[in-house]
């Protein structure tokens, strides 16, 4: 059964033994930061701070920053193999399953208004030390609706504290919420929106996954968590929220108004330029569950939560790319490494079925929106487990050429946070292809099995599948 809430996600993960509870007294200035960096440098466990300065509410981080956990997020076993994660997931998010309008929920147990408003109530951690100030939304969603039709978007756009009613935004125009925030300039109208952190795993999960123009993220968590999602009013405006959320802001989003926003501490593991002046979220209304618990998360070097999820959605939606909409044969799996950035880096495992298939499959995996900021894309044999990067670098020695298989894309598209990049040029980017494949056109040899490759010195299938059979007999812990 899919989890209700946050709160049931921390308890499962409790039972796991993949939570920590943190109850000495922590500084949200400049202890939490190391102490959860150093946990996700450690691969350990989400975290619950229950005693921080001066705050009475807790914060819980790291919910799914392992693939493990990601895995129980979507209620799989939590050793489940990385291929089969992405597999499950990339089924999944095939079909939308449709939100459920409720008449009220859990998030509308307090509500406060006007001067009782202040965001600074909650435990907010300066996530790295040279960011432009407290990042209030990392982990939550942001909603907006597009005026001209029912297209109700969620996303994570980082959203940093001014003051008690006033939120920073970073809204790129090429993203959804920038599309919705481009026509309420048209109609002169400040944009409604609303924020809602705390939430049932698979929706931050999928309001950080670059679903297509017109898709309803809740829609798409539904699908993820195979139940749908529940929805509940804001109070102030049409928009609809979920409604188990720990906490909502709601307020909108005026088309004049600008304020210095940044630096923030980026998923590339670099700050992002300097502080410029950006929009603003100014809060009308604040509802939140009795005890609410805020969630947030660190961003910079990898690797992240945000970077284990991208890894996993970018895997999932590229193979259903290349598969389906590309009509591409052969696909085993692709696999974006959480290592790269989650966005960096491509592996694809293909089974070559004509010359020039090998990089049929990396030219289509760039013209697509989950290659946008990729910089290296390595291409194997089907044999390759691409999720094993051990395998994957083996070939990069053993199959590739580098005349033959790495080609040099010059001047194609990336973040403009890419900081190898001269300041004239970013966003511009040169592509590594590397064909870590066997060749196409070898002919097959006598002395190779007739094959076009010599063979992998590995015991066959027999033997493994007999000792696993076996093993226990060994006594081999
Ligand atoms: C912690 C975090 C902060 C993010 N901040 C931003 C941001 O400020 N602006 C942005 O455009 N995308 C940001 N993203 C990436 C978006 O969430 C992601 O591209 C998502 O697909 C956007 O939703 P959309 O496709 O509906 O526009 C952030 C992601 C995470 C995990
Ligand atoms: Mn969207």
């Amino acid at each position: 059964m899919a989890f209700q809430d946050l709160r049931s996600f921390i308890d499962a993960l409790a039972q796991e033994k993949e939570l920590a509870i943190v109850e000495a007294e922590v500084d949200w200035r400049d202890e939490i930061q190391g102490i959860v960096r150093k946990t996700f440098d450690d691969k350990g466990p989400a975290l619950l701070f229950k005693n921080i300065k001066d705050y009475q509410t807790p914060l819980f981080v790291g919910g799914v920053a392992t693939y493990d956990r990601f895995a129980l997020a979507l209620g799989l076993p939590s050793k489940t193999p990385l291929e089969e994660i992405v597999q499950e997931f990339s089924s999944r998010i095939v079909k939308p399953l449709k939100s459920k309008t409720v008449d009220s929920g859990p998030c509308k147990e307090n509500i406060l208004f006007e001067k009782d408003i202040d965001v600074t109530r909650f435990p907010v951690p300066l996530w790295n030390e040279m960011d432009g100030g407290r990042y209030f939304g990392t982990w939550h969603t942001l909603i907006t609706q597009d005026p001209d039709t029912d297209w109700l978007n969620a996303g994570i756009y980082r959203m940093m504290i001014h003051d008690r009613n006033k939120l920073g935004v970073l809204l790129a125009y090429d993203q959804h919420i920038g599309m919705h925030y481009l026509k309420y300039k048209k109609l002169g109208k400040a944009m409604p929106a609303a924020v809602a952190v705390g939430l049932d795993p698979t929706i931050p999960i999928a309001a950080a996954t670059p679903f297509d123009q017109g898709v309803n993220e809740f829609d798409m968590a539904g699908a993820i968590r195979r139940e749908p999602v529940e929805l509940v009013k804001c109070e102030t405006s049409d928009l609809l929220v979920p409604a188990s959320a720990e906490i909502v802001l709601e307020g909108e989003i005026p088309i004049d108004e600008r304020t210095l926003e940044g630096p923030f501490g980026e998923w590339v593991g670099h700050y992002g330029g300097k502080a410029r002046p950006r929009p603003v979220f100014n809060i009308k209304c604040v509802t939140f569950r009795n005890d609410p618990i805020y969630r947030g998360t660190l961003e910079g070097k990898p690797i992240n939560e945000d970077h284990i999820c991208t890894s996993i959605s970018l895997s999932a939606l590229t193979k259903n790319f290349l598969t389906e909409g590309c009509g591409i044969q052969g696909i085993r799996s692709v696999f974006f490494p959480a290592c790269a950035g989650g966005w960096g880096m491509a592996v694809v495992a293909v089974k070559q079925h004509y010359p020039g298939h090998s990089r049929r499959v990396a030219h289509a995996l760039l013209g697509s929106k989950m290659g946008a900021f990729v910089k290296n894309v390595i291409v194997v044999d089907d044999d390759i487990n691409p999720f094993n990067l051990d395998e994957v670098w083996w070939a990069t020695v053993t199959r590739l050429q580098a005349s033959r298989g790495v080609n040099i894309l010059t001047r194609g598209k990336t973040a403009v946070l890419d900081p190898s990049q001269t300041s004239d040029m970013r966003g511009f980017t040169d592509t590594m292809i590397m064909e870590a494949v066997k060749p196409y056109e070898w002919k097959p040899r006598p002395e190779w099995n007739n094959e076009r490759f010599p063979p992998v010195a590995y015991p066959s299938e027999e033997v493994m599948k007999k000792v696993e059979k076996n093993w226990v007999k060994y006594g081999i812990k």
